[in-house]
């Protein structure tokens, strides 16, 4: 089965999914198979791999296989540029940065990277990516033109463009370790316009702001930081799987 149907069915019989995200340069693989390890038996849905800086070449190949070790859950690719590209993941978040301001991470990485991705036999998930205040290391280095976090109708626009280009999916991200989370008000607005899978990461703690995001419309809620800095990683993940069962 595919990694977008297994989602689709998560998320029809849960109500949303929850991924969580280990990021190659934050810690060995060593450590990024205990973390998958932990968050299989805590009942995350699939492991994304990726981050803004570092996450390529021998490093992501060996978290990816350490992870594969340890886990049957999907493994997502949550590639930077082209170079954010192994063979040794199932799927890929194909995504454009829609409100970049430069080129590159609009349409230039996707073009570089597509043939490799056809060669592996990854499974491309389209995606339409857009980063909301405060942003992050994703925000700077993706040069977006953060969209204001009391301005939903410019996220529900960026959200509907991508959905006309073919993107099924959209991820709104307030970058890793944001102070604050996508506002719930905006996550409303952008699954009320029709967003076919809403995915919303970024800043996400506490149970509670897991819980505000998938009410408001989250299908798919992503936590990376808040795994990095605990001690007892099995049991926060389970919190936030919990919290997002409807
Ligand atoms: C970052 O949205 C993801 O791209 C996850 O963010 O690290 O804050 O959980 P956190």
């Amino acid at each position: 089965m595919s990694t977008e149907q297994y989602l689709d069915d998560v998320i029809k019989r849960d109500g949303a999914a929850h991924l969580t995200l280990i990021d190659p340069d934050a810690g060995s693989p060593s450590v990024a198979s205990g973390i998958a390890e932990a968050a299989t038996k805590a009942g995350s849905s699939a492991i994304m791999v990726g981050g803004s800086v570092g996450a390529s070449g021998d490093v992501l190949d060996e978290t990816l296989r350490a992870i594969k070790e340890v886990t049957d859950l999907p493994t997502i690719l949550f590639p930077a540029s082209a170079s954010g590209i192994s063979r040794y993941a199932d799927s890929i978040f194909f995504m454009s940065l829609l409100n970049s301001r430069d080129v590159g991470y609009l349409i230039t990485n996707q073009m570089i990277g597509a043939k490799t991705v056809l060669d592996y036999g990854i499974e491309p998930i389209p995606m339409a990516y857009i980063i909301v205040e405060p942003g992050g290391t994703a925000g700077w280095v993706g040069d977006a033109k953060l969209i204001p976090r009391e301005k939903p109708e410019l996220a529900v626009a960026y959200s509907l463009a991508g959905k006309f280009l073919g993107m099924r999916y959209t991820y709104l991200e307030a970058g890793s370790g944001a102070s604050d989370p996508v506002p719930p008000e905006m996550i409303r607005a952008v699954k009320r316009a029709g967003c076919e899978t809403l995915v919303v990461g970024g800043g996400i703690r506490s149970a509670k702001s897991a819980r505000a995001a998938a009410e408001a419309g989250a299908d798919i809620i992503v936590t990376g930081t808040a795994v990095e800095e605990t001690s007892e990683i099995q049991r926060t993940i389970t919190e936030f799987v919990n919290a997002i069962k409807k």
